[in-house]
């Protein structure tokens, strides 16, 4: 992309170049300018620097959602330093996997998440609230990054394995800035971001706080949890225009009691990612809510969504087309390209793919066998328009009888049941033999019976789970992705 500036630095790009006068974040305590936002940045970057911290160095963010979250992240930034953020309801254990892993030279902690982190080993920690770095300088000169310098760090967020870090350059944020949230969203001046997930999620801290500021547009935070209620409030009282949305939580906006009394005008469109968009969902917000749902898939490992649907162009169940910017493979299991209507691995090419995994050769070499390529672990299919579906993970693949069986095609099936609500399916042992087992979440009374005779009369024969478990949820990981990890785990 040959509009990038060699030198750059984000916190200059996305916050510095705005009116002070414009508004940035909407909270529940009233607006912030950008002024404001600049000058709290330049505190904390100021009080980071006489902590020790320097170019390169990497800070650990483990905070609330809040002004703080983003003034801290950008003041991080300001000062060259690589930001990396962990979520604030993990255990002790959990934290002393990521202090060990990111060897970070400060951690910067909320007061409620401060103390897990010190049990956890943390050194350099530091409690970020009110009174943190008030009395620093709100002037700050911007550490002399380019694009090229790694400036973020990005936690795999699949439900396998270890947390991985992404290592990522400067030009990963701002080239999706430009293919995505312009070339796709066409982010405006005068939009509102309201995002669903937390911001340690990147899919929702760069659409609610970077891409927005891009073009001097708002995002709001909040410290709460997403709740339906908490969405439904925000909403009526800020007036978003885009919603940053998971298949999960549309599932229970959807489902809600006041679902139909609730005016979403504001919105001009919804995002998803994070989890395939069933099809039957699409149509139930779209009869609900009427706001045009923008799917779409990203990764850790990418920086940001790479397919996407379009406004005004958009396929109910498609993952949507490529992103500008990228180039789209489907491949075999060796690597070898296939045709339209194969289902394969689905590789990416784009200079926002992160350089490598931190301290994991292997798998780096595995994951990005060349630069700035990303083969990544969903099976997709591509028609003939170019719109790509999701066919599920490589490692969710069930031999059953010796056919390989996608578990995301059972899935899909059983959504179009109406009396499902959501559901998973994963592989279990019977005698030695890998068999579908489905957990169905169900609205109104099914049985066994009723959900494999619906499998068997729209799939292949030997696709219909063997057993199936209804349960009130599913468990899902801390990005709101469906957990196969802990269903897998199901013994019983
Ligand atoms: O789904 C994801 O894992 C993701 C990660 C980073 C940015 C965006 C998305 C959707």
């Amino acid at each position: 992309y040959s509009d990038l500036p060699h030198s750059v630095n984000l916190a200059s790009f996305f916050v510095d170049r705005n009116p002070p006068d414009r508004t940035a974040l909407i909270t529940n305590a009233g607006p912030v300018t950008y002024g404001e936002l600049a000058a709290r940045t330049n505190q904390i970057g100021n009080a980071l620097l006489e902590l020790g911290v320097r170019q390169g160095d990497r800070v650990l963010l483990a905070l609330n959602d809040g002004v703080d979250f983003v003034a801290a992240w950008y003041g991080a930034q300001k000062i060259g330093a690589v930001t990396a953020e962990v979520y604030t309801f993990l255990q002790v254990k959990d934290y002393q996997y990521f202090v060990d892993y990111v060897s970070p030279s400060t951690v910067l902690a909320d007061a409620a998440t401060a103390d897990k982190l010190r049990a956890a080993g943390a050194r350099n920690l530091v409690v970020v609230n009110e009174s943190f770095a008030a009395g620093q300088p709100s002037e700050l000169d911007a550490a002399p990054t380019t694009k090229d310098d790694v400036a973020i760090w990005k936690f795999t967020t699949g439900s396998t394995g270890a947390p991985k870090a992404c290592v990522l350059p400067a030009r990963s944020p701002l080239l999706s800035f430009e293919w995505y949230a312009r070339g796709v969203l066409d982010i405006q001046p005068d939009d509102v971001v309201l995002p669903v997930p937390k911001l340690f999620f990147g899919y929702a801290r760069d659409l609610a706080a970077l891409f927005p500021f891009g073009v001097g547009a708002a995002g709001i935070v909040f410290p709460e949890r997403s709740t339906v209620e908490k969405l439904f409030e925000l909403i009526a009282a800020h007036r978003p225009t885009v919603l940053v949305n998971v298949p999960t939580m549309m599932s229970a906006m959807v489902s809600h009691p006041l679902a139909s009394e609730q005016d979403f005008s504001s919105l001009r469109l919804c995002t998803s990612a994070g989890e395939a968009l069933p099809a039957e969902l699409y149509r139930r917000w779209m009869d609900t809510f009427g706001v045009e749902v923008i799917d779409g898939i990203g990764s850790s490992e990418a920086y940001h969504i790479y397919l996407s649907n379009r406004p005004g162009n958009s396929r109910q169940g498609s993952l949507g087309q490529v992103v500008p910017g990228y180039q789209a493979q489907v491949v075999d299991l060796d690597g070898a390209p296939l045709g339209d209507g194969e289902a394969g691995r689905l590789e990416i090419t784009g200079e926002t793919v992160a350089v490598e995994y931190w301290q994991a050769p292997e798998k780096s070499a595995e994951t990005f066998p060349r630069p700035h390529t990303v083969r990544s672990g969903d099976l997709v299919t591509r028609d003939a328009d170019g719109f790509f579906y999701y066919q599920g993970r490589v490692d969710d693949l069930l031999k059953v009888g010796g056919v390989w069986v996608a578990p995301a095609e059972i899935e899909n099936c059983l959504m179009a049941h109406p009396a499902v609500v959501e559901c998973a399916v994963v592989g279990y042992l019977q005698d030695g033999l890998t068999r579908p087992r489905a957990f169905v979440v169900a609205g109104n009374a099914l049985t066994v019976a009723e959900v494999q005779d619906f499998v068997r009369s729209k799939l292949a024969p030997h696709k219909y789970p063997r057993d199936v478990r209804f349960v009130e949820s599913l468990p899902k990981t801390a990005s709101g992705k469906l957990d196969r990890r802990a269903l897998k785990g199901d013994k019983t």
